[in-house]
């Protein structure tokens, strides 16, 4: 009762403090630093490639509507092709072309890296904070396949390094608040640049209470506490020549994910890398590069903070990844190559141990992922080729191969009762072209292009054991002989730019064939309590997708920025039901004005009703909404220094809502109003 009264005073507070943001917003006397950055038009990527900027790069950071220490969850959000999909306030899963995990390869710093949890509670990306990064670089269908074997695409996060500058020390002090969840976050990080070495440490701690979704209802265990320390270190030998190493250590505690009848209390990622990098190799290469890494990921499930737990479970997960890639370019007159070879091994292993509520009964064991070894080997070419000054032509290839092996023979075991001809290790070969053209015609560029992909099951497609989905409540089990799931794409995009105005309409159709999902085996019975019975991952003829959007940036005025974008998607299986999580028509609009040092954004973004859901997968079809967020941000001078700060609201009629992306529906955030600030000295 308490907490809903102080939450009734907060929210009148906080529509004060609003109108007051508006009223300043409105006043025109706002907005923006950076003119030279928001001025120039020519943000839409040529090929179908997307980089999405992310830390270190603060006159952005503050110049743009970007939350300056925004989750990367939220950056990635703010992506043309990403949606995330969501099952708490923490570790979203990535989803491009409307194609989720199995189907992306998602890889840090080229390094490929697996989350350890058999309910997708731990992707990649949850593994590194924004301080660490520089970049997101996302790559739609075959495009991706430089990283690794993929279906939907790629994303690489590139972490932030320093250069060999010699520009001494450097330190910035970051933090941040948010209203709506209590959100506490703190930064720093130290820098060091010489002509022969660097080094640049960062530190980042996020605390959120449980949030509050639109007209001030809590969603319970939403709260989360994550912390991120990473160190960066680079020796130039001579010069061209340099040795660079990474370790990132990153812990999450008492996380909660109230769309989940679980939540996690640790979620542990060890990630090292030492690099070498030549300018020139072997007389004819160049930037090439050679990276040798390790990975390590601890993910921990806890039940014991839900109320009427039908019988409490244990389920740790662990998966580690040793992994190399070496790249080279080869240049000629016409001709821009690149060569690489890469290969992981990666170790899976997930268990567990249900303790009935009788003590009279014996505690079962499972092993959920048995000890699954992967290896995977690869060799990627690409060749760009300028046909003349306004054309060019983009081919490239990657051939795979693939083994899977149950290391743990009761693992093996278990698997045996349901295929009883299973064998240890499998096999498989995977391919990947494409091919893209691209030709300017006086302020137009068009591009057409197509790709062949394959990939393999994941662990849990393969050899998953009763994994428990909560969104239709069935238990997963896997099947270690599926077919190879491939993927038929093509692609158009069409942009016009003229001085200051820039449209780009794009549209992507991918055909699947041996489409990989969970179809209902009545035959066998749930392990999990209230389960609704079993599904076993199953090859279906083959399913459809089909993506479109229109993107525009117009410059009315000097200094004044809009952008409107607009998509539209369908996804369909091979009896023409709907595939699950596909967006329905979706919009996203800004303006951004900035004068001196000020800078301001209002965005307003929404989605339309979900036609096309399907309840056999559990989703419930979501209603239209819209959203109205406003940032505002200014650059001081303090000693000499910079110092950021950025204030905004966001969704800011507290509107009640869920997307599509939300897991069994649970509300997003209300009414939340946040501010940053950071200081740097050079
Ligand atoms: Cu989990």
């Amino acid at each position: 009762m308490k907490t809903y009264s102080n939450r009734l005073a907060m929210s009148m507070l906080s529509q004060k403090i609003i109108v007051f943001f508006c009223l300043v917003c409105l006043s025109g006397t706002v907005l923006q630093a950076q003119e030279k950055q928001i001025d120039s038009l020519g943000l839409l990527p040529v090929y179908l490639d997307e980089v999405l900027l992310i830390g270190h790069v603060k006159e952005l950071k503050y110049q743009t509507g970007q939350k300056p220490l925004a989750t990367l969850d939220e950056y990635l959000e703010g992506a043309q092709k990403v949606n995330m999909i969501k099952r708490g306030a923490y570790a979203w899963e990535p989803s491009l072309n409307n194609m989720t995990s199995e189907r992306l390869v998602v890889t840090i710093d080229g390094m490929q890296i697996f989350g350890a949890c058999t309910d997708k509670m731990d992707p990649v990306t949850s593994y590194v904070d924004v301080s660490n990064l520089k970049e997101a670089q996302i790559q739609s269908s075959q495009q991706g396949a430089v990283l690794g074997n993929t279906i939907g695409g790629g994303i690489n996060l590139t972490l932030h390094k320093n250069k060999f500058e010699n520009n001494g020390l450097t330190a910035t002090v970051e933090n941040a608040y948010e209203s709506n969840n209590n959100l506490r976050v703190i930064g720093a990080d130290v820098g060091f640049e010489g002509e022969r070495f660097y080094a640049n440490g960062d530190i980042m701690y996020r605390k959120a209470d449980n949030y509050y979704a639109g007209g001030g209802e809590e969603v319970e265990f939403s709260q989360y506490e994550k912390y991120n320390v990473s160190l960066n270190t680079g020796y130039k030998v001579e010069e061209g020549k340099r040795l660079l190493a990474t370790l990132i250590y990153d812990e999450a505690k008492d996380v909660g994910y109230p769309a989940l009848p679980m939540d996690v209390s640790l979620a542990r990622g060890i990630i090292s890398s030492i690099s070498w990098e030549q300018d020139t190799f072997l007389g004819v290469l160049t930037n090439w590069e050679t990276k040798g890494y390790y990975n390590y990921i601890k993910h921990v499930m806890d039940d014991t903070q839900r109320p009427d737990v039908a019988i409490h479970m244990d389920m740790p997960g662990w998966s580690e990844t040793v992994g190399f890639y070496s790249q080279a370019n080869y240049t000629n007159s016409n001709h821009f190559v690149t060569i690489k070879a890469d290969g992981y091994y990666n170790r899976s292993y997930a268990e567990m141990t249900m303790y009935p509520n009788n003590p009279n009964e014996e505690n079962m064991f499972m092993l959920t992922w048995p000890d699954v070894r992967t290896l995977n080997t690869g060799l990627y070419l690409e060749d760009l080729i300028s046909l003349n000054n306004k054309q060019s032509l983009l081919l490239s290839t990657r051939f795979g191969v693939h083994r899977n092996t149950v290391a743990d023979d009761f693992g093996f075991n278990s698997l045996k009762i349901f295929y009883p001809e299973i064998e240890r290790t499998n096999n498989r070969l995977l391919k990947s072209f494409s091919a893209q053209y691209k030709k300017d015609i006086h302020a137009f560029t068009v591009s057409v292009g197509g790709g062949y992909g394959e990939r393999a099951p994941s662990v849990s497609e393969g050899y998953g054991f009763y994994l428990f989905n909560s969104y239709d409540g069935f238990d997963y089990v896997g099947d270690p002989d599926l077919k190879t799931e491939a993927s038929v794409e093509a692609n158009t995009a069409v942009s016009f730019k003229k001085k200051n105005i820039e449209l780009k309409l794009e549209a992507n159709y991918f055909y699947l064939p041996n489409y990989i999902i969970g179809v209902v085996d009545s035959e066998f019975a749930p392990m999990t309590i209230g389960a609704q019975g079993v599904k076993i991952y199953t090859n279906l003829d083959h399913a459809q997708l089909f993506n479109t959007s229109i993107q525009t940036e117009w410059q009315p005025i000097n200094r004044l920025v809009v952008k409107a974008t607009a998509s539209w998607h369908r996804g369909t299986d091979s009896e023409d039901e709907n595939l699950p999580l596909i967006s329905p028509l979706a919009y996203k609009t800004s303006v951004s004005y900035s004068k001196s040092g000020y800078s301001g954004t209002v965005l307003v973004n929404g989605n339309a009703a979900q036609e096309n859901f399907n309840p056999t997968y559990g989703e419930m079809q979501t209603d239209a909404y819209t959203v109205v967020s406003a940032t505002f941000g200014k650059r001081f001078f303090v000693a000499g220094n910079n110092l950021y700060a950025k204030a905004g609201v966001e969704n800011i009629f507290d509107v009640n809502y869920t997307t599509f992306t939300d897991w069994n529906s649970i509300p997003r955030m209300g009414r939340n109003m946040f501010v940053t600030l950071s200081y740097s000295i050079n």
